[in-house]
Order: C-alpha cells, then structure tokens, then sequence
C-alpha cells in the first residue's frame, strides 16, 4: 500500500481491492506437494529392513532372492550333507546375520537389509531359540530410542525391523509349539507376516484346510499379524485390493529364482516336477504375488509408518515407564504436540539423568583411583618413613655405643692414676 502514495492521486474504483483478494483466494500449489515429495522420494531412495525366520531349510533365502529377483542370500542345498549329529544338535546357538543389498529398479532406488538368524529351531532343546531375536529386534529400538533422544537428530539411521516374514513348515498339520512361542514373542514389536514355505508340497485341499488351521491358531492364541490400516478415504479399488490380500493370509508361497519351460512354450520362473510345473508368478499357483504386493509394492511405506507409529511407540512407551517416566495415554500424542513435547523434554530429561549419573559415576571412580593412589604413597611414606626411623635409630644406637667407647677410652688413660691413688693410699693405709 506505501506504494500506491507515489503513484498519481487519480482517484480509484473499490473494485481494485476485490481483485486483489480474489488472487488470494487462487491456486497455491498444493496439490503438487504430493508430487515433489515423491520426487524427493525418489531422490533419496526408499529403505526396508526384513527379517526373515524359520527352520533351517524351509527356503528363506530362496524367498528373498525370488521377492528382489537377484542373489542377496545364498541358499542352502538340499544335497549338502550339512546335518549335525545328535551331540550338536543339543546346543545350537542361533546367530544373527545382517545382509544389505543396495537394488535399483527404474532408476528407483532401495536400501535393503535382510535380516537372518541361523540356527533357529536346530536345537533339539528349543526353549529359548526366541530369544536372540527378540534381543535383536530389541536392541534395534534402543539405537533408534537413542539416536532420537540426540540433540542432532537430522539423520537417524534406520535399522528397526520392519517386517517379519515367519516361514511355517508345511506340514499340513497345525502350528507348532516353537511356531507359537516365538509368535508370541515378537508379535507386538514387528508386522508379523506368517507365511506358509514350501507350499508345493502341500495338494490346494491341504493347503486351503492347512490357512484356517493356522488362522484359527493364530486367532487363539491372541498373536497380532501385520493388517494395513482402513482409511475411510480409501477408494475402492484401495479397498478391493486389500480384502484380496488379506484373502490369502496365511500367505502359501513357492521360492524359485530359476526359469522353466511350461507345455505351453513360456519360460517362467518356477519349480518343475514329473506331474507339472508350478509357476512363481502365477496367482492360480501360489500366493506369492500377493505376498509381493504386501511387502514392496503396496505396503512397504505403511509397514515402515505401523513400525515407527504403532511398534516402535508402545516400545518406547513402555520402556519410558519402566525408567519411571510416566506419560499421559489418554491423549492421542501423535495430535498433540504439547504432549509430544512433554513426552520429549521426559525423554531429554532421562537422558541427562543418566549423563549425569554416568558422570558421578566415573567421578566416584576417578575419586577412589586416586584414593587408593594416595592410599598407596602413604604406605610408602610410611614404610620409607620406618626405614628411614630404622635407619637412623640404628644409627643412634651405633654413635651412642661409639659415645660410650670414646668416653671409655677418654677416662682409661687417667684411670690408672686415679685407680693407683687407692691402690696406694689403700695400701698406705692398710699399712
Ligand atoms: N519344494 C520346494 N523347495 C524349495 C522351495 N524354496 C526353496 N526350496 C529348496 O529348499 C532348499 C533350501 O532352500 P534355502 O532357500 O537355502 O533355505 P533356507 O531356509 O535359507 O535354509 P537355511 O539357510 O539352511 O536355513 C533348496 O534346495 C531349495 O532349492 C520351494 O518353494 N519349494
Ligand atoms: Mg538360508
């Protein structure tokens, strides 16, 4: 408006201002924020990190190299005579292994991390066999609790498991004992995706009476499994989609990274068999393809936002209070920024006490160093000091004998005449 006084006092029509304020009310861009955070996507690529359980040789590593089409875990042969005695088999340690693979598809970017535990259900003694992966998966929340409780936390590192692909040997029976207890032990920390390995050894019949077995457990047993949110905005297309994939849960799949020739002349990947072929990517053959579209290509943002929202939250949450942080659960913190901040400067607060606690600790411990370090030189000095009283005592007692002698000698010489006076006078006067 300043401007308006330079310009020449013609007088102007109160439309002007109308105009102007239509040009607010006009298109901002908006709508094309989706866009460039896509292209910012993009740019920085995506990231997923997998683990994948299950009974040594039920096809994981297949699975994964069929799910990324190329070789990111080697596999296992089933000729390889790899079996371990009875002795061994008491006590396997399950191991973690970590493996990244950096896969580009359409100049489309991904960081991938598959996460391994070997030796998983080979002990014949499997209590425990749980264990070290919830550690792992444990322990990958506490860097990220870490990480975000820095004061710079521009660039957190990601590394907290954000599917849990659990392969369920196909026995056509139900789950097993170790199948639920590991279930059980991971559910509320992961999406939990159990899936059916191997399902080419199973006829369509066993399979289908062998999903509503494992539902039904799984439904008993109260174990969580990865489910995508419904929004109400969805569209139907969304929505359809979705239902077909929850269809086929628990997902019946089939891994092969190599191709066939079906009768018909096309070359797919696939496991071949005297009776037929079984196709990978083929929907009326297994439920791969929908296993795919869970993991990559539908959910893969919304398995990474239950993870950090949902998983990461209650673990956070819960180990906040286990410090003696409480926190206020009525209020939904991700709508509240005040509670956010509360829940923040609670966490920056436990992280300063620990500091600090830290600190007194390694003061107390520079404290007693030194004390004991003191402690020691006065023994030092005081067994030096006693030599040296010692010493000089011995000393003492040496010049005082020599005093003694000195003086001895010093009244011998005029002994005699001292001595010879008596003698004399004595003998004088005995006479
Ligand atoms: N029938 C059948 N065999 C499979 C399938 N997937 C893998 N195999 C075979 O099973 C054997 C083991 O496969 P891997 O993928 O190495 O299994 P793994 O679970 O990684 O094994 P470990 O690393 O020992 O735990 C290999 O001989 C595979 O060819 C499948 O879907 N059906
Ligand atoms: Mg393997």
């Amino acid at each position: 408006m300043t401007s308006e006084a330079e310009r020449p006092p013609v007088p102007r029509p109160a439309q002007d201002i109308k105009i102007l304020k239509k040009k607010l009310n006009g298109y901002v861009g908006f709508a094309n924020l989706p866009k460039q955070w896509h292209r910012k996507s993009v740019r920085r690529g995506f990231s997923l990190n997998i683990m994948v359980v299950g009974e040594s040789g039920l096809g994981k590593a297949t699975l994964v190299n069929t799910l990324f089409n190329r070789e990111i875990l080697t596999n296992t042969n089933d000729d390889d005579d790899d079996d371990l005695d009875t002795a061994e088999k008491e006590n396997v340690v399950v191991k973690i292994k970590s493996t990244n693979a950096n896969i580009e598809e359409d100049g489309v970017k991904l960081a991938l991390s598959v996460v391994t535990a070997p030796g998983f259900g080979e002990s014949i003694n499997n209590i425990d066999s749980w264990k070290p992966i919830v550690d792992e998966i444990n322990s990958r929340f506490d860097s990220y609790l870490e990480a975000e409780s820095r004061i710079n936390r521009a660039a957190i590192n990601d590394t907290r498991i954000h599917a849990f692909l659990y392969f369920i040997e196909p026995t056509g029976h139900s789950l097993r004992a170790l199948d639920i207890a590991l279930m059980k032990q991971v559910h509320e920390k992961v999406n939990l995706i159990p899936i059916i390995a191997k399902s080419d050894t199973l006829t369509e019949e066993e399979i289908s009476e062998f999903k509503a077995r494992i539902t039904e457990d799984i439904r008993f047993q109260g174990i969580k499994t990865f489910r995508p949110l419904d929004f109400e905005d969805d569209d139907e297309e969304t929505v359809l989609n979705t239902k077909q994939i929850l269809a086929k849960f628990p997902f019946a799949v089939i891994g092969s990274t190599k191709e066939v020739q079906t009768p018909d002349g096309r070359s797919v990947r696939g496991r071949k068999y005297p009776w037929g072929i079984i196709e990978v990517d083929n929907e009326d053959h297994n439920d791969f393809i929908k296993l795919r579209q869970l993991l990559i290509r539908n959910f893969l943002e919304e398995l990474k936002e239950q993870t950090s929202n949902t998983l990461y939250e209650n673990y956070r949450s819960e180990k906040l209070k286990k410090m003696g942080i409480e926190q206020d659960d009525s209020v939904f913190r991700e709508f509240d920024p005040l509670t956010r901040q509360e829940e923040e400067r609670a966490l920056h607060e436990a992280k300063l006490a620990k500091m600090e606690a830290e600190m007194k600790a390694v003061f107390q411990q520079k404290v007693s160093e030194k004390e004991k370090k003191l402690q020691r030189s006065e023994a030092d000095l005081f067994s030096r000091h006693k030599e040296m009283k010692d010493k000089l005592t011995k000393q003492i007692k040496l010049l005082e004998d020599k005093k003694i002698q000195l003086e001895k000698q010093k009244t011998l010489p005029q002994e005699p005449p001292v001595v010879a006076a008596p003698t004399k006078s004595r003998k004088g006067f005995l006479r």
